[in-house]
């Protein structure tokens, strides 16, 4: 058995090679062609939000929103989160300040923000992780009382709904991640998502060199475009989306169910208001429980064929350059879930029940 998390939704092969053979013939490969204006009014009407603008990858979307937002000085962010929300930090020249979580939403901790806030803050960045939506009113709510942007890491989050409503829409600005391994992808891309007419024109000036015309530079822009292949790709899987889902949330709740009369080893739950694109499958191991460490259970399984992930281990603030330059930053809960969390192949890397069975089986054989 090889079983993976992040497996890549592949669409309808044939109609993506349709799509192919007509970017081929047209010679029209980027720089905004009819696939990717196409892909972006789809975006739109899915999301129900004015503005996305496709980008190549999401972390390149995480800095030209910076940008564009004219962020600076520090941001506020949580280091439980893939390394790239705190990177493209990084490499905008501000400083990320990393806050805890919340342990039982594993989303940055709300009560800890207002300590973290300096003269320095711009913004506070909440990052949706596993696509649970951040506690956006109480984010809000700081964000305006201290006259700070809010803007939303939101790379989990496509199809993910809160109170009705995308996640990827509210304010003031998100950023999805296409990449292959995401529960929707375009190969590689993303899109910066924002209802603000004047900010979304800046960024797509921002994304194609600050080019305004055939040869009038009118700024600091860069190259994040996406290109016509990938918004054929991007079309195609959203035709399959609802189905997507629909597949990723039996896998899941097949998991809840069997994981249930294992003790020590907890499944991530959702509140009756979300809706989860259910991609990630989020374990919590109790090793006094349960027996066994979750490096333990993670060898086990990889041992015999299921690649688990230790995700988001050890954490952004234990990880390069972060590591050294705040050598004694110390996140108690954030420590302790990257100790303790598991994810489980899920999604389409789930052909069948069965293989949750098995999954599950060798979990039961971890001594
Ligand atoms: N913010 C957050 C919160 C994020 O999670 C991410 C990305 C970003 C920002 C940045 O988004 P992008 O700039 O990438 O758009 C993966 C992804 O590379 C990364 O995009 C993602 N988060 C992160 C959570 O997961 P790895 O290191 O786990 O990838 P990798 O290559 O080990 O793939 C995982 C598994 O998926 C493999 O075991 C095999 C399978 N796989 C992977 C690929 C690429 C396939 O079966 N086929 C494939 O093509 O980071």
């Amino acid at each position: 058995m090889s079983l993976f998390v992040g497996r890549p939704n592949i669409p309808d092969i044939d109609k993506f090679l349709v799509k192919t053979k007509n970017i081929l013939e047209s010679k029209h490969l980027t720089n905004y062609g009819p696939m990717v204006r196409a892909f972006e009014e789809r975006l739109t009407e899915y999301l129900g939000v004015k503005h996305a603008i496709t980008v190549c990858n999401a972390t390149i979307g995480l800095m030209v929103a910076i940008n564009a937002m004219e962020l600076s000085g520090e941001i506020i962010l949580p280091s439980f989160t893939f390394i790239a929300s705190a990177h493209a930090l990084e490499w905008d020249g501000i400083k990320p300040v990393f806050c805890d979580i919340d342990p039982k939403t594993h989303n940055i901790d709300p009560v800890k923000i207002e300590e973290l806030i300096t003269d320095k803050t711009t913004a506070i960045m909440g990052v949706h992780i596993w696509g649970r939506v951040c506690p956006h009113d109480e984010l809000l709510k700081i964000a305006r009382k201290y006259n700070l942007k809010l803007i939303y890491d939101a790379a989990h989050a496509f199809g993910t709904t809160y109170k009705m409503k995308q996640a990827a829409a509210l304010e003031d600005l998100s950023v999805l991640s296409f990449h292959a391994t995401k529960a929707f992808n375009t190969f590689e891309g993303g899109a910066i998502i924002t209802n603000n007419d004047k900010l979304a024109k800046k960024i797509r000036n921002y994304c194609n060199f600050s080019f305004e015309g055939e040869d009038n530079v009118t700024g600091l822009g860069i190259n994040a475009k996406m290109s016509e292949i990938h918004a054929a790709m991007g079309l195609c899987n959203l035709d399959k989306l609802p189905d997507v889902i629909a597949h990723n949330k039996k896998v899941y709740e097949c998991y809840k169910e069997k994981l249930s009369g294992i003790n020590g080893i907890s499944i991530i739950e959702y509140s009756e208001n979300e809706n989860n694109n259910y991609h990630y499958i989020i374990t919590e191991i109790d090793e006094s429980i349960f027996g066994k460490t979750r490096d333990e259970l993670h060898k086990h399984l990889h041992e015999n064929g299921v690649a688990a992930r230790r995700y988001f281990h050890p954490g952004c603030h234990k990880s390069e350059p972060y590591r050294t330059l705040y050598p004694n930053l110390n996140l108690p809960f954030t420590e302790n879930l990257c100790k303790n969390v598991l994810a489980l192949p899920g999604g389409s890397g789930i052909d069948c029940i069965e293989q949750v069975n098995e999954v599950v089986a060798l979990i039961k054989t971890c001594d």
